[in-house]
């Protein structure tokens, strides 16, 4: 018998219990009515009267250890059942906290805004959910412009005037009804068109636009501040070239090619072996645009430009597939930047 309660007491000392579940079937093995201390006290009679004060100590501490545990284990399990409840070593060090890495899109968008604000350009947003007139109609889109098509553009349902925006420039269109010139800004910010997903498009991509408006701003002012972003962005060697091209809201524009920052323009994949990468499309703000906006286009010029920061971000990176920065697998993700 003695044998036997010292396995017990054994058993009790290396109880350990997580739920509600294993404590009360605990007590009822050891402390119920029928349960083993009760038990083992019954059979004391059995014990020859000089081992029996041997054996009473025994059993109560047998009962004791019982009842210790259970309190114990009760206690631990008490309050939210979470955490909260359990005996913690407040001295012990902490684990390393698992912090993540900025998204790669974040990276580029931080790095534009860093370089652009050094020649005092401020950084605006403004709401993803526009009218017509905020996204097309201020800006110099025709009434029948093909962009104002469903094809293109994702329109509410129930209120075709109320779209998702195309581009950011509808921001714009909100600084400059606000503020007076000059303004100097670039508007950051996520963007919508109905396009089939590929590698190559998404239907949700992001833009950084910039716009300068004072008087007398020129073509060669347009000129130098994108070849400073180029340089700051691609490294001091780069060179740039304008290519005429057409957009609704500028008059004259622009695409902007930068040399080739892999092979220094000797030809490669990247650039297609031209020598030449397309980042961004500019140009001098359309007088109508200016005049849509309440800004007079006798006394003021302004420049304005746009580029995706996905394009970029892939040419930075050599990222192959587009969708690859909205999956948000962290095998992705972590290889960008390190927050540790
Ligand atoms: C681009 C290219 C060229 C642009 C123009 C304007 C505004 F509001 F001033 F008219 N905002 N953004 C612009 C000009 C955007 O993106 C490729």
């Amino acid at each position: 018998m003695k044998e036997k309660v010292e396995q017990y007491l054994q058993e009790i000392k290396s109880f350990a219990a997580n739920t509600q579940d294993e404590i009360e079937n605990f007590r009822l093995k050891y402390l119920s009515k029928k349960g083993i201390v009760q038990v083992m006290f019954a059979e004391m009679r059995n014990v020859a009267p000089e081992a029996r004060k041997e054996m009473g100590q025994l059993l109560n501490s047998l009962k004791n250890e019982a009842q210790n545990k259970f309190d114990e284990l009760k206690e631990a399990a008490s309050g939210t059942g979470t955490e909260a409840g359990k005996k913690v070593d407040l001295t012990l060090p902490t684990d390393f906290a698992n912090l993540g890495s900025r998204h790669p899109l974040s990276i580029v968008r931080n790095e534009i805004a860093s370089i652009f604000s050094r020649i005092g350009f401020k950084v605006n947003e403004g709401p993803e959910i526009e009218d017509d007139w905020h996204n097309f109609t201020a800006l110099n889109f025709a009434a029948e412009h093909p962009a104002r098509d469903m094809q293109d553009t994702f329109f509410i349902e129930k209120n075709p005037d109320i779209l998702l925006r195309t581009h950011t420039s509808s921001v714009q269109v909100r600084v400059m009804q606000k503020e007076k010139p000059p303004i100097r800004a670039i508007f950051p910010g996520r963007v919508f068109r109905n396009e089939a997903i590929s590698a190559r498009a998404h239907c949700i991509f992001h833009q950084v636009e910039g716009l300068y408006i004072d008087e007398n701003v020129s073509f060669a002012d347009l000129k130098q501040t994108l070849y400073y972003f180029a340089t700051e962005f691609f490294g001091a060697d780069t060179q740039i070239r304008l290519r005429p091209s057409y957009f609704p809201f500028t008059e004259p524009s622009a695409e902007m090619d930068v040399s080739c920052f892999i092979c220094g323009g000797e030809g490669c994949k990247i650039c297609k072996n031209t020598g030449w990468v397309e980042i961004l499309g500019c140009g001098m703000v359309d007088p109508n645009v200016l005049e849509f906006c309440g800004i007079d286009p006798v006394k003021y010029t302004g420049f304005a430009f746009g580029m995706g920061i996905e394009r970029i971000a892939m040419l930075k990176y050599q990222i192959n597939d587009i969708r690859l920065f909205f999956e948000n697998d962290v095998r992705f993700l972590k290889q960008f930047e390190s927050t540790l």
